[in-house]
């Protein structure tokens, strides 16, 4: 099945690729047809995952999947949630991220660090498509007061998964998507496809 992958995160891209690889999906980057990400203008995962497929869909003309996803911790109310990649303003690396949230958790205590990841696909047969499928998982782990690791991409270095004394970002692809919330949110979505496409 030919599909165009509603990203631009290449962290995202390469767990993609890992993943759906023996699904049987063709992945065709929304970049390499030349369509630009869509603004996000939702105020949930569900919102963004769904614009995000639309968009893509309505620009290719081909099925879309896309990927909204973030980190949640709670001493901070839920943030920086659906803003994640926004967190140090539009546009923000993340190391600005991290730095952001680190200073954001300054003088929280271990026990009062926990978080967690959430990501929700949207897989949409055409722009218009009145039944899309979405699919979700979370992770939960707790923020660490330094970063460590060189693999993943976004908060990994500093998100500690709840059972294990590393980083996300010390973790093998192979692991961390067996263990992660996209990982998770993908064996959703296939368990719902049924006789999709
Ligand atoms: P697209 O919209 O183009 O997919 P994005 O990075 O803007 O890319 P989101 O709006 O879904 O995507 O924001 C997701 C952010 O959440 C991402 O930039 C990271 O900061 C964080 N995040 C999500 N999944 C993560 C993961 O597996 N590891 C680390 N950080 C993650």
């Amino acid at each position: 099945m030919r599909v165009v992958l509603a990203t631009a995160n290449p962290g995202k891209q390469r767990e993609f690729a890992t993943l759906l690889a023996p699904r049987g999906f063709e992945l065709v980057l929304q970049s390499d047809l030349g369509i630009e990400s869509v603004e996000e203008t939702g105020n949930t995962f569900e919102d963004n995952a769904l614009l995000k497929a639309q968009h893509a869909a309505a620009a290719s003309g081909l099925p879309a999947l896309a990927d909204d996803s973030g980190l949640e911790v709670d001493a901070l109310g839920g943030r920086p949630g659906v803003w994640s990649a926004r967190y140090a303003g539009v546009g923000a690396t993340d190391e600005q991220n991290n730095a952001c949230l680190l200073a954001d958790l300054e003088g929280i205590p271990d026990d009062k660090r926990t978080a967690r990841y959430r990501c929700v696909l949207a897989l949409v047969r055409s722009s218009g498509d009145t039944k899309p499928i979405l699919a979700q998982g979370s992770w939960e782990g707790r923020i660490g007061h330094e970063p460590v690791g060189n693999g993943g991409f976004g908060y990994d270095p500093f998100f500690i998964p709840t059972g294990l004394n590393c980083t996300a970002a010390e973790l093998s692809s192979a692991r961390k998507n067996a263990l992660s919330h996209r990982g998770a949110a993908l064996r959703d979505l296939i368990a719902r496809l049924g006789n999709w496409a």
